[in-house]
């Protein structure tokens, strides 16, 4: 009876063993602002899922408070590794201290913080500087040396795509003298904000008659906007130039309508990377590189967008 028992015993433990245990990791996701935000959300849940990954997901709805709170929840669980889209670059060093003395791994998504990089294992995101040189440099070409006066729709205040994407933008147009930014808000990436923020643009612009342009720093504050422009009795797209940035369905079909002229990719893919990193620090301790650059491409007119949306329709966004 005790050999059977014995062997029994040592059975399954050979199998727990040979079965390697599913890792857990706590997700602090932003929230739920954008058509690109939502695709993220998504596509990170299909990564963990295809790599049998436990993912424990909190949604901060874009509160930093709400985001430092789950990192302390994750730590206090244990878990293998954190990712995080951080809401806004400041205010993180307290608890990435606290993720490191507990010797938890802690991944950043999308969005990148100003604390000590020795916080995290890596970050994971586009270059958000390039997507708005992209974009400027989009409009300069467009344009072909006309006069354009250009109204900007920022992303959330101190975030780093609002920093960066604004930043780049201006290199971008560095040296166009024709063009000019008349006016820069934030529009906090939402839909309702930025059709809020563009109708008070167009009321101070002459109507919209003075506005040659809108750089929008996520194509939801554009979709939000060229409503406005519509129900201001302007054409967007063609009295109202719309560059903006994610290459969300909705963007491509406003593009089929005519009603918005290019758009820079971010992709939604970013855990996929990020998964990776992790698996092979968990294997044998390989440190990533502090920085994993997704790529981004510009989308136009000229880019079938019909297609494209038919393409990108169902991918979670
Ligand atoms: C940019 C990302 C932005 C998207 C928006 O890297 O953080 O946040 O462009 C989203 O759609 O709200």
């Amino acid at each position: 009876m005790l050999t059977k028992t014995l062997i029994a015993g040592s059975t399954a433990l050979t199998l727990t063993a040979g079965l390697a245990a599913a890792q857990t990791v706590g997700f602090s996701q932003i929230g739920s602002e954008s058509g690109w935000r939502a695709a993220e959300t998504t596509v990170t849940r299909q990564q963990a899922e295809e790599r049998g990954i436990d993912l424990k997901f909190s949604d901060a709805q874009q509160k930093q408070e709400n985001q430092i709170a789950a990192l302390r929840s994750f730590i206090a669980q244990g878990v293998d590794a954190i990712l995080v889209a951080p809401v806004v670059a400041t205010g993180w060093d307290a608890v990435l201290e606290e993720a490191k003395e507990a010797e938890i791994p802690v991944v950043l998504l999308d969005r990148m913080v100003d604390s000590d990089k020795e916080l995290y294992l890596t970050a994971v995101g586009s270059d958000l500087v390039e997507e708005g040189r992209v974009a400027g440099r989009w409009l300069v070409d467009e344009v072909a040396g006309a006069e354009c006066r250009v109204v900007e729709l920022q992303g959330t205040t101190g975030s780093s795509p609002a920093i960066d994407r604004k930043k780049g933008f201006e290199e971008g147009i560095a040296g166009a003298d024709n063009i000019e930014i008349v006016r820069s808000q934030t529009g906090d990436f939402t839909r309702a904000r930025g059709k809020e923020v563009m109708e008070s643009f167009l009321q101070a612009e002459n109507g919209g008659k003075d506005i040659c342009a809108l750089y929008a720093h996520n194509d939801d504050m554009a979709v939000g906007a060229i409503q406005a422009i519509k129900e201001a009795g302007l054409k967007p797209g063609t009295d109202i130039k719309v560059v903006s940035i994610d290459a969300v369905p909705d963007i491509f079909l406003a593009m089929a309508a005519g009603e918005a002229n290019a758009t820079v990719e971010l992709t939604p893919n970013m855990a996929g990377p990020a998964f990776d990193a992790l698996a092979a620090y968990w294997k044998d301790g390989t440190m990533p590189e502090k920085f994993i650059q997704t790529e981004s491409k510009l989308y136009t007119q000229a880019d079938d967008p019909q297609a494209v949306y038919e393409q990108r329709k169902d991918l979670g966004y």
